[in-house]
């Protein structure tokens, strides 16, 4: 299904009065409103293939129906998204879950729908069929090196995969770690897994950029071999200049300090990118935003700080992706919800009044540094948001747009009831 532009313009039309009294109430006092908005328009967020269907919980999955079955129909339902939204104009995949039969035909039904590749993910989180020895123990730290080298090849097979798509990336993430004390000798663990990781390293091409992603717990609970930043840090340094720390918002001990985590990696120049989502408890998730909008906001305030602070651009330097996935939704719903959610507190991170911050920091004026914060997180930046979507050619409502065309339901028409997305 294709939602047209002339589609979109009409719907539009429903919306526009409304937001026009809005924006102009909120650009009044914004001095720098068309740097803005130009920022706004030029923030894109990737999405990951296995974000397309309802995802689950170990305890059941309820498919809602019109999930894509292949590739091609995860790329149909992204170019949905973006044309909503101009906001989401990539894809990530998912090794072995999205192997292309045709790269090239591939290639050019994403560039049809306005998007690129981005990062590529290898797992070695769980065993295929075909699969000759198993990751039960781990894979780039396994004791057996017969193991180690399986899991090596497997990501040099991802990276191969991602030259023939024009991706420039390779996130991995290791389940690799320990569940019970005694199990695992925590420096061999991490030497294998750094060796390992040099060898995947070495078959990057030039402009490639590898991620080392890190997670606190689960699915190992005593040990994981990278297991937080400091981790991930030590790797990604001893690598090399092509490789980065990924920070996922879920992956953390509960309230971690993230934000802080973010000015420090972006000062050695180590941050690489980001897996949005938001939790309660754990790794939760849940759509971004919904938990611990604040969190969201100052974790922008440090990258629009940072990065600004390093000449860095916001939208092409760092890799964005949402990671999330829940069972009650609709996935492609709760993606709007988890796009716009970014947006938000991206806007307002780029409403902070910086001089000031910097003045009531260096005065220890800590009443007004917290107000300055607070200030630019309770305004209501939704207008901005919405204009920058509309001169993009996006819509200015997008679930209710999404609502209004049945889009779901024509999907289900096309695709079936029954149907599950693959890789989940
Ligand atoms: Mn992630």
């Amino acid at each position: 299904m294709i939602l047209s532009k002339e589609q979109i313009e009409e719907s539009n039309k429903e919306y526009s009065k409304n937001h026009k009294k809005k924006y102009e109430c909120i650009s009044d006092g914004i001095t720098n409103l068309d740097e803005v908005i130009k920022k706004l328009i030029d923030f894109q967020i990737a999405i990951p293939s296995w974000a397309l269907g309802t995802g689950g919980t170990r305890f059941g999955r309820f498919p809602g129906g019109g999930e894509p079955r292949s590739l091609e129909e995860k790329i149909e339902d992204i170019g949905l998204l973006h044309a909503l939204t101009r906001s989401a104009d990539a894809i990530s995949l998912h090794i072995p879950w999205d192997i292309p039969s045709n790269a090239e035909k591939i290639k050019s039904l994403a560039k049809e729908n306005g998007l690129h590749f981005d990062a590529m993910n290898s797992n070695t989180f769980q065993d295929q069929p075909e699969q000759k020895l198993s990751y039960k123990f781990g894979s780039l730290q396994h004791v057996d090196k017969a193991v180690r080298k399986q899991a090596i090849e497997h990501n040099i097979d991802v990276i191969k995969h991602g030259i023939a798509l024009g991706s420039k990336s390779l996130t991995v993430w290791l389940s690799d770690g320990s569940s019970f004390p005694g199990q695992l000798n925590f420096r061999k663990a991490f030497q294998n897994t750094l060796e390992s990781l040099q060898e995947i390293y070495s078959a990057l091409p030039h402009d490639w950029k590898m991620f080392v992603e890190y997670k606190a717990f689960e699915p190992n609970f005593y040990s994981m071999t990278v297991g937080d930043w400091g981790q991930s840090l030590l790797y990604t340094s001893k690598l090399g200049n092509k490789a980065f720390t990924l920070v996922d918002l879920g992956h953390h001990l509960s309230n971690a300090n993230i934000e802080q985590i973010v000015a420090l990696l972006l000062m050695e120049g180590k941050l690489g990118g980001f897996h949005f989502n938001d939790s309660k408890y754990g790794d939760d998730d849940l759509t971004v935003g919904s938990i611990k909008p604040y969190q969201l906001f100052l974790i922008f305030n440090e990258l629009v700080e940072g990065m600004d602070a390093k000449k860095m651009n916001h939208a092409t330097d760092l890799a964005w992706m949402i990671d999330a996935s829940h069972n009650v939704k609709d996935p492609l719903e709760d993606l709007l919800q988890s796009l716009e959610a970014i947006k938000i507190a991206y806007a307002k991170a780029l409403l902070v009044d910086r001089k000031k911050l910097v003045e009531a920091q260096n005065n220890n004026d800590v009443v007004t540094a917290q107000e300055i914060l607070q200030d630019a997180f309770r305004t209501d930046v939704r207008a901005l948001v919405a204009e920058a979507r509309l001169r993009a050619g996006a819509t200015l409502n997008p679930i209710a747009v999404y609502r209004n065309e049945k889009v779901r339901q024509q999907l289900i028409k096309e695709r079936g009831s029954k149907t599950m997305a693959t890789g989940l």
